[in-house]
């Protein structure tokens, strides 16, 4: 981050340039107006100007003002830095055009306020709107009112072609023209996207108008515009409320993503990345569904390490932990992509196998149990015993409701989990396996 700082005093000046050097920011530091502004015109590169309140040659807002007129000083954050908390002050120095209003007074939050702003404005600067509008002169006027605000506008001619953009690439913001020439009209356009499956419906729109007629300013909130400006553009009006709806877009996202993110946690687990027990509970019974329909069997397996417990006892729980994780890799190596492969509990693993009849799934858990036995895991030489139970649905074609199917997952586990304990009675390291023709009862 590079930072261009005035302040006339020089006792203040060094506690926030020791501040911001120490996290890492390049800092050029002047006590006058003028020495800034003359850097900045011989090409000083900067991401942000910090200024104080009161300089000897020039006020704060003057300043602001001759940033804004270099080459380049439009979208330039100028940051106010002040003493004075008052939230009037606050208000009237962002009304001024400053980007931010810091305090001196809490000089360790500085450094971490000026990376949150400088990451919130290139996110804002990487923006991309699409200018959907049929006058030529306008769409140049509207693009030059938005210039300050350093994003990229593309514009288009008419309702097809924004459809076809939109289709091709991301967005961030629409601004239609509601009067549009050929077969979409700005509502239209409005409600095509409102009514898209994906997550392009909450798109922003903006809308705009020459008349502004009321009729047809309420018609387009209704459908869906997010906001309604009328032309001509006031260039000042258009930037915040662009912003706005770029900001709320990019926030939507960060949430749409955030969900995701928790959503493919909640179903895997932390260990071994393997699928939970809620992943199971989730798809295990469109598995039982879809045998079930197809007449083809489903093997269900539950697997478990032999003498575990002592693992953790003689070499630690980190290495318990290593051995697990091994453990889940090699079982990976082993499924085919239709298989479902879950940790089920500390160190059982379950897996759903379709279309295995009793043979091969007696074959496929022999081969599983030797890749354990023949290969130290995290070092250490240990085995596995496995249960199976191979259902083979009693006739194709009877489909299950979604609680039928569960219950019967169930069932199966249960049974594959008797024969994984016939296994360990029978001395550990092997695989017991049991065929079920009915719909099992639990
Ligand atoms: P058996 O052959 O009968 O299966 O004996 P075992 O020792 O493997 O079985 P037991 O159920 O007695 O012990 C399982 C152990 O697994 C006990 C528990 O502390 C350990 N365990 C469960 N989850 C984890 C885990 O996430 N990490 C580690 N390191 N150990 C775990
Ligand atoms: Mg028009
Ligand atoms: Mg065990
Ligand atoms: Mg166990």
């Amino acid at each position: 981050m590079r930072v261009i700082l005035i302040d006339a005093n020089a006792a203040a000046r060094a506690v926030v340039e020791g501040l911001l050097q120490a996290e890492g920011a390049h800092v050029r530091a002047f006590g006058l107006g003028q020495q800034a502004l003359q850097a900045l015109a011989d090409g000083e590169r900067a991401d942000v100007v910090l200024v104080s309140r009161h300089l000897p040659d020039m006020g704060a807002l003057e300043l602001l003002r001759c940033v804004r007129a270099l080459p380049g000083g439009a979208v330039l954050p100028v940051v106010l830095l002040t003493g004075d908390a008052s939230e009037s002050l606050r208000l009237s120095a962002l009304e001024g055009g400053f980007t931010e209003v810091l305090q001196r007074s809490t000089p360790d939050q500085l450094a971490p306020h000026l990376c949150a702003l400088l990451q919130r404005q290139a996110k804002l600067q990487r923006a991309r709107i699409l200018l959907v509008e049929d006058s030529a002169a306008m769409a140049a006027a509207t693009a030059e009112a938005l210039a300050p605000l350093g994003m990229e506008v593309e514009h288009v001619l008419h309702g097809q072609q924004a459809l076809q953009r939109l289709e091709q690439q991301a967005f961030d913001l629409v601004i239609v023209d509601v009067v549009l020439p050929g077969s979409l009209t700005g509502l239209g356009l409005l409600s095509a996207i409102r009514s898209r499956r994906d997550d392009l419906a909450e798109l922003p729109v903006l809308a705009y108008s020459g008349y502004d007629e009321r009729a047809r300013r309420v018609e387009m909130l209704r459908r869906g515009a997010n906001d309604y400006i009328t032309k001509p553009v006031d260039g000042d009006e258009l930037r915040a409320r662009v912003t706005n709806l770029v900001r709320y877009w990019r926030l939507l996202q960060q949430v749409r993503q955030q969900h995701a993110l928790l959503a493919q946690q909640a179903v895997t687990d932390a260990l071994t990345g393997l699928h939970n027990r809620h992943q199971l509970d989730e798809w295990g019974p469109r598995h039982v569904r879809r045998a079930w329909r197809d007449g083809q069997p489903l093997t269900v397996m539950m697997a478990d390490l032999d003498h575990f417990k002592e693992v953790n006892d003689q070499h630690g729980h980190d290495r318990g932990d290593q051995v697990l994780r091994e453990l889940a890799q090699r079982l990976r190596d082993q499924v085919r992509p239709e298989d479902m492969l879950v940790r089920y509990g500390g160190e059982e693993f379950a897996l759903l196998l379709p279309r295995l009849g009793a043979q091969a799934a007696a074959k496929h858990a022999e081969r599983l149990r030797q890749r354990v036995a023949e290969q130290p895991l995290a070092g250490l030489a240990l085995t596995l015993s496995i249960g199976v139970c191979v259902w083979q649905p009693p006739a194709p074609g009877t489909v299950a409701l979604p609680e039928e199917a569960a219950r019967i997952l169930r069932a199966l586990l249960v049974q594959a989990d008797r024969c994984l304990y016939r296994a360990k009675a029978a001395g550990r390291n092997r695989c017991e396996l049991e065929v079920l023709r009915a719909v099992p009862a639990l």
